[in-house]
C-alpha cells in the first residue's frame, strides 16, 4: 500500500460506515468508490517499510509517549528538528522484537511517516538500547505527544538512518561524539592519546574513559571563533572527589595556553580564564555522578554556562581574549590533573542553543528521565 493510499485510508477511518452511505446518496459514483475503498481499508494493512520497497510484517509496535509537563519532564517553548533519547530497558521487552534493531522504524503518530532515527546502541541480550530519534516539534506543556516503533520479523538490507540524517549541520549540529566505538575507530580527526578509547556502559549507550594517568583526547577540527555563535555540551562523571581532574579546556595554539578550562576539585567544578581567574565555581559535585555541562558563546561576545541544565553565569569575557581554540578534553596545556572518569555524549553546534534547549537535553538524557514513557502495544 503506497504512502498516498495510506493517508487516505487513515482519514477514512475517522468516518462512519453512515456518513459515507450519506455521501453514496447525496454524491452517487464517488461515494460508492469511497465505500469500496473503505472496506478496502478495514481489510487489514499491508505493511511498507519507510527506507525501502522491502516487504516486511510486523512483529510489534510500541508507543512512545513524551510528556513535557510537570508529571513528566517540565519544559516550555518548543523544539524544532530535535534529537529525542529513547531508552529501552526494563521498560521493553526485547523477545518483542529479535534481531540487532536493523528491523525497526519510527513514525509519526500517524503511524505511517517515518522518523529519521540512529541507534547508538542495541543490546537485546543486556535488554538495553539508546536511539536518537529526530522529531520536527517537541511542544512544551504537553502530555500527550507521541510516535511509535515499528518492529517487524526481519531485518532491512540497507538502512536510510544514519546518525548524519539525525544530527546534521541544517539542524545545528557540526560535531557529535556519541563517545562509543565509531568515536574511538572512526573519527580520525579526533587525536587520542594515552592509549585511551577503554568503552564502559555510560549513561547513554557507552561512554569514554580516561584513566586520569596520560589519557586525553583533542579534537582539532573544531577551532572555536569567539564571535561565532556555537555550544559545545557534554556528559561526565569523575570517578572520585580526592583529587583535581581537568575536563575539558579551550587551546589556543597561537597563545599556547589553555584560555578556557574546565576543572573539577574535589566536590567543585570550577570555570578557570588564561589559567588563573576563576570566573564561576559550582559545588555538588559527587563522585560516580552524572553531570551536563554546557557553555554557549553568543556570538556578541558573551559566554554562558550551564550546569545541569541550570545557567550558572553569563560572563563578557570573550572580548579580551583573541579567540578561542580547539576542544581538548581531559587536559589543558599545562599536562597536569587528567581527567579520571567517564564522558558521554559531546556535542558541538554551530549556533547559539537557548537555555530551554540544554534543560531539555538534561532532562531528557538524564539517568530515570521521566520524559519518555513506552508502552508496548500491539
Ligand atoms: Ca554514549
Ligand atoms: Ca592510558
Amino acid at each position: 500500500m503506497d504512502y498516498l493510499t495510506n493517508k487516505m485510508c487513515i482519514g477514512l477511518k475517522r468516518v462512519s460506515l453512515t456518513g459515507l452511505l450519506n455521501c453514496f446518496c447525496k454524491r452517487g459514483p464517488i461515494g460508492l468508490w469511497l465505500i469500496v475503498l473503505f472496506f478496502f481499508c478495514q481489510c487489514g494493512e499491508e505493511l511498507t517499510s519507510g527506507t525501502s520497497s522491502e516487504t516486511k510484517n510486523t512483529l510489534s509496535l510500541a508507543k512512545i509517549n513524551m510528556n513535557t509537563t510537570d508529571r513528566g519532564e517540565n519544559f516550555w517553548g518548543m523544539a524544532f528538528n530535535y534529537p529525542l533519547l529513547v531508552r529501552l530497558d526494563t521498560n521493553y521487552d526485547f523477545s518483542r522484537c529479535g534481531g540487532s534493531g536493523k528491523n525497526i522504524e519510527f513514525f509519526k503518530n500517524d503511524t505511517v511517516t517515518p522518523l529519521p532515527f540512529e541507534i547508538e546502541l542495541w543490546d537485546s541480550a543486556a535488554s538495553r538500547a539508546a536511539i536518537w530519534v529526530k522529531l520536527d516539534t517537541l511542544k512544551g506543556q504537553d502530555s500527550v505527544q507521541h510516535i511509535f516503533m515499528r518492529c517487524y520479523d526481519s531485518e532491512f538490507s540497507t538502512s536510510l538512518y544514519t546518525k548524519e540524517n539525525v544530527f546534521s549541520p541544517t539542524n545545528g549540529f557540526s560535531y557529535v561524539l556519541h563517545m562509543d566505538q565509531d568515536t574511538v575507530l572512526n573519527q580520525p580527526e579526533i587525536i587520542r592519546q594515552g592509549n585511551m578509547g577503554e568503552l564502559v556502559s555510560s549513561l547513554v549507550g557507552e561512554g569514554v574513559a580516561f584513566d586520569g594517568e596520560d589519557d586525553f583526547l583533542s579534537v582539532p577540527d573544531i577551532f572555536l571563533q569567539k564571535n561565532d555563535p556555537v555550544t559545545v555540551s557534554g556528559w561526565f562523571q569523575v570517578s572520585d572527589v580526592e583529587g583535581s581532574y581537568t575536563l575539558a579546556s579551550l587551546y589556543n595554539p597561537e597563545l599556547s595556553t589553555s584560555l578556557l578550562t574546565i576543572m573539577v576539585n574535589g566536590n567543585v567544578l570550577e570555570i578557570i580564564f588564561l589559567g588563573n581567574t576563576t570566573l564561576a565555581s559550582f559545588t555538588g559535585i559527587s563522585p560516580n555522578t552524572w553531570h551536563y555541562l554546557s557553555f554557549v558563546l553568543t556570538g556578541n561576545g558573551n559566554i554562558s554556562l550551564y550546569i545541569d541544565g541550570d545557567l550558572v553565569i553569563t560572563t563578557a569575557i570573550v572580548q579580551q581574549v583573541p579567540g578561542f581554540g580547539y576542544i581538548l578534553l581531559g587536559h589543558s596545556n599545562n599536562g597536569k590533573d587528567l581527567m579520571k572518569g567517564i564522558v558521554d555524549e559531546l556535542r558541538v553546534s554551530s549556533v547559539s542553543r537557548s537555555a530551554e534547549w540544554i534543560k531539555l537535553n538534561y532532562r531528557n538524557q538524564m539517568k530515570d528521565s521521566h520524559l519518555v514513557t513506552l508502552y508496548a502495544g500491539e
